[in-house]
């Protein structure tokens, strides 16, 4: 059996957003990823917060949305 603790909330840097249709790319790849149950982007702050799901999920995530981790 598999315990997990309380989910962490990881904030990426993703200088590369620039508008809606980047942050909508972002929250659906990212909202996908396993066990992830919150995605938030800032797009003035140019960063995107995450609660639950793995880093590494995530980073091949945003990869996959066209963008890189800054
Ligand atoms: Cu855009």
């Amino acid at each position: 059996m598999k315990t997990e603790g309380a989910p962490l909330t990881i904030t990426y840097s993703v200088p590369g957003m620039t508008c809606g249709h980047c942050k909508s790319a972002i929250e659906t790849e990212v909202g996908n990823v396993v066990g992830v149950s919150s995605v938030a982007v800032d797009l003035d702050a140019k960063t995107v917060a995450v609660v639950g799901g793995s880093d590494a999920e995530i980073r091949d995530a945003i990869d996959e949305a066209g963008f890189e981790i800054g």
